[in-house]
């Protein structure tokens, strides 16, 4: 691989020329590609997002950026005709050009890099920190979801086919069991195949909704987690959602089962004490209510329908996604060791079996927000 430093100096913004790369450190935790924290000296940009793709997972790298870059404009477009309330920061992640002004750089070992505008004076958290945090989750998700409502879907590519698409992963589970010779034997081990068992023919609920025309394909974020959310950290609004490498067609289902799976859950998808995890009814109600404070103008009746089953059915589906991965090996999801995709499944799993055991509240909580 090429130095690091040559890397990041293809990107340098061009008005840094005078500005010296003066460090590089791996930054976040993402799961699939590798993200550094580029700091550069002498320059009025003081950071940029540099990150090396995974092109096993997305095999068309090309079409990720083309997707981002019609995303960008769309939403450039539709703030500069219909700006947001003065009081209101909201902020696009921007692609960063090489020196030859094109969107990525190809390395000596044909890695593709990107970089990305650093978004300065904000965070992001594991977990949600306090009601408002809460609120501005679920903001940030409906603000996203409502300016990309009016982008014609046909206009973005599938980069990462069978993406949400449970019976797809249902599939790839069976394939995997077939042909891999399953760990010892463990009560984790168990209760992980029993719970997939159990709801195989349910988890075909929204691809079936699709399918009777209940529910269509629009633009979507496709990872909208509470980490991807960024929150402002002087007012403490929800500004931008990070991470575009999976703007592509899908359910708003999927974003609003991802964003309440993920902030619900107090003690984080990386908790060790799976059997304690639970979903919390409270913070999703917030959560929501800054969802629907925004989103109302694009939903439908059916919409509303659907949304316990997505928060139900993508905790499921990250757990599968998990399981099938420790099962296969670890050749998706990154781990630190190699049980890390069990451990995690186990707690997408108890998460879900928690929603399951709330359903009514859940259920009579959307109603009354309707
Ligand atoms: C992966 O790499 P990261 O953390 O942005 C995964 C998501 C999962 C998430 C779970 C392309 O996202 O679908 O929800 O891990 N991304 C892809 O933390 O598979
Ligand atoms: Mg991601």
């Amino acid at each position: 691989m090429n130095n690091l430093i040559d890397i990041a100096n293809q990107f340098k913004p061009k008005d840094a020329t005078q500005g010296a790369v003066a460090n590089i450190q791996e930054f976040g935790h993402g799961n699939i590609n590798h993200t550094f924290l580029v700091t550069l000296d002498n320059s009025t940009v003081k950071h940029f997002i540099l990150q090396r793709i995974n092109t096993q997972v997305f095999r068309q790298p090309e079409l990720v950026m083309q997707n981002m870059s019609i995303f960008t404009n769309h939403v450039a477009q539709r703030l500069h005709h219909f700006p947001l309330p003065e009081v209101r920061r909201w902020e696009v992640p921007r692609v960063l050009l090489t020196q030859n002004d094109q969107n990525h750089f190809i390395d000596s070992d044909g890695s593709f890099w990107r970089a990305i505008a650093f978004i300065e004076g904000a965070q992001t958290f594991d977990t949600i920190q306090n009601d408002n945090h809460a609120r501005e989750v679920g903001y940030a998700l409906g603000m996203f979801h409502n300016l990309i409502s009016d982008l014609p879907v046909e206009q973005l590519a599938d980069t990462l086919p069978g993406f949400h698409i449970t019976p797809t992963y249902l599939q790839q589970y069976a394939d995997i069991k077939a042909r891999y010779t399953i760990p010892t034997k463990s009560p984790e081990l168990d209760y992980c195949l029993k719970f997939v068992r159990d709801r195989t023919t349910w988890a075909h609920i929204l691809e079936n909704a699709v399918k009777k025309g209940y529910l269509h394909l629009r633009p979507i974020h496709g990872d909208p987690k509470i980490n991807n959310v960024m929150i402002d950290t002087a007012t403490g609004q929800g500004i931008s959602i990070i991470d575009l490498d999976t703007v592509k067609p899908g359910l708003i289902h999927y974003d609003i089962g991802d964003c309440l799976r993920s902030s619900c859950n107090p003690m984080g998808e990386e908790t060790q004490r799976w059997e304690q995890v639970s979903f919390n009814t409270s913070i999703c109600q917030l959560v929501l209510g800054g969802y629907l404070s925004v989103a109302r103008d694009f939903l439908t009746e059916r919409d509303y329908e659907y949304i316990y089953e997505a928060i139900r059915l993508i905790a499921f589906e990250l757990g599968l996604r998990f399981f099938s991965d420790y099962l296969a090996g670890n050749i998706y999801f990154k781990v630190k060791y190699p049980e890390h995709n069990l451990a995690r499944a186990l707690v997408q799993f108890k998460l879900t079996e928690s929603i399951e055991s709330q359903e009514v509240s859940i259920r009579t909580m959307i109603e009354k927000m309707r």
